[in-house]
């Protein structure tokens, strides 16, 4: 057994009483109430999902396993000196809730290093696919071609023991997520560089491969083991995580669940406002013939979209209530590598300009900008500027909290997902409407 394994194993047995008792003992106790605003909104703020993975709290933003961003860069085992830490590290803390040893880092980079082979046939559906669809169409694609292979599906067709079904599972989530970087790098060269293949270098970890089959050199390695870790996880009610774990509550399988996770990520509301935000800035130094807008002018487009009944992307969210921490990460990130570059400075006046203004429309709850202000910046500072491409990066990391959501969802026996409906009629004649 591995150690990571044998490490779950041992706090899964600790956890699972916890769990009972609650349930046991405590059960018909109330966490939240739903008003009607609630049920026609979104479920915003109903407190009923759980897990342990991360934590969003609304003024301090994400903490993994209890560690605030800066917490959980300081601590991680590091590749270089100075640099970002181990990607597969990130993915210990992540399922152990336990920071890994240097070791205990280096034994996840190995394997995922056996791990990482992906089926040829895996390229060969990607080539079928039109050039012009969208890198979120395709990866999601991938993705749900490898299904064949899932480990829990033969587990679970020979009789495993519910109690088991979180093993197998850790064997799908390891296999896909070693894959995910290969799959990605080749999707973007495929599309965007002629098919011109990198081979992956199996003497690299994760994010250190990634840029290597990409194609960009140093410091884009840590780039990618910074993007990987920021967008891993943001507890469970976000599309994404959401839909991943719905998915995987009827027991589909890993790769089922985190196509579907995918697609969730791909709307503009989502993830895909990492590449909206890009094509946001874009339109607007097209109109001002590539000069950076001032501060004036930048009012005038910022008031322009909102009357047009657009959103502006990279700004408010559904729970935090003040600058997210991920981007401040990025933000500290472009301030060290590229504090010169007219886009980071673009998106750094936008900081001072958006808010205020969103203050004034009155309408978002939150004025501040979210983790996908910032991401495309320092992606495009380091060539990569099909801005499409964008929101696989959010994708690779966010299968990560995923899949840790996932194997513990089943480790701890938790249902099929199966919230209640109302009509409309109902609702009014509980809100007393004749
Ligand atoms: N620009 C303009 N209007 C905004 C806004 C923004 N950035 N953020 C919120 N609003 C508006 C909403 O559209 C809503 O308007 P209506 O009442 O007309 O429907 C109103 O303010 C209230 O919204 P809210 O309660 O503050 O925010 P929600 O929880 O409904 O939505 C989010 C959250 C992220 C979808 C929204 O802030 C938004 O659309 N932001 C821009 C897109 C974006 O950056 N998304 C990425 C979020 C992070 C991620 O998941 O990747």
């Amino acid at each position: 057994m591995s150690k990571l394994k044998e490490k779950l194993k041992e706090k899964i047995d600790g956890w699972r009483p916890r769990t009972t008792k609650l349930l046991k003992e405590h059960g018909d106790k109330k966490i939240s109430d739903v008003t009607i605003a609630q049920a026609i909104g979104g479920v915003r703020g109903v407190k009923c999902l759980v897990t342990d993975i991360s934590y969003l709290d609304p003024m301090e933003g994400i903490r993994f396993r209890g560690h605030t961003i800066p917490e959980t860069m300081a601590a991680l085992p590091k590749v270089d000196d100075g640099g970002m830490p181990y990607v597969e590290g990130f993915l210990w803390l992540l399922l152990t809730g336990d920071m890994p040893t240097k070791d205990e880092a280096l034994e996840m980079v190995a394997d995922f290093k056996k791990r990482a082979k992906t089926p040829g046939y895996v390229f060969d559906i990607l080539k079928a696919m039109p050039k012009d669809s969208h890198p979120m169409a395709m990866f999601p694609t991938a993705v749900l071609s490898m299904q064949k292979e899932s480990e829990f599906v033969k587990a679970y067709n020979a009789g495993t023991s519910k109690m088991d079904y979180w093993e197998s599972t850790l064997e799908d989530s390891l296999n896909l997520l070693a894959r995910l970087p290969q799959i990605a790098a080749f999707i973007y060269r495929w599309k965007y560089k002629d098919g011109n293949i990198i081979d992956p270098n199996p003497n690299l970890d994760m994010g250190g491969n990634f840029a290597h089959m990409m194609g960009i050199g140093k410091p884009y390695d840590d780039v990618a083991r910074l993007y990987f870790i920021l967008h891993s996880d943001h507890e469970s009610g976000n599309v994404s995580a959401h839909a991943g774990h719905l998915i995987a509550s009827a027991l589909s399988d890993i790769y089922y669940s985190i196509s579907g996770l995918l697609n969730g990520l791909a709307g503009p509301l989502h993830g895909l406002a990492n590449q909206e935000v890009l094509r946001w800035i874009q339109g607007v130094m097209d109109k001002m013939g590539g000069k950076i807008p001032n501060e004036e002018e930048m009012k005038k487009f910022v008031w322009d979209t909102l009357n047009s009944g657009q959103v502006i992307p990279g700004f408010g969210h559904a729970v935090l209530r003040k600058t997210d921490p991920r981007y401040q990460a990025q933000r500290e990130f472009c301030q060290k590598h590229l504090p010169d570059d007219p886009i980071f400075k673009f998106v750094d006046g936008l900081y001072n300009v958006v808010p205020p203004i969103l203050e004034e429309q009155g309408k978002a709850k939150n004025p501040w900008p979210n983790v996908d202000a910032q991401s495309g910046v320092i992606q495009w500072y380091y060539g990569l500027k099909e801005y499409d491409f964008y929101t696989v990066l959010f994708g690779i990391g966010r299968a990560m909290g995923v899949c840790s959501n996932i194997i513990w969802d089943r480790a701890l026996g938790y249902p099929i997902e199966r919230p209640k409906s109302v009509t409309t009629a109902m609702l009014e004649e509980m809100a007393g409407i004749k």
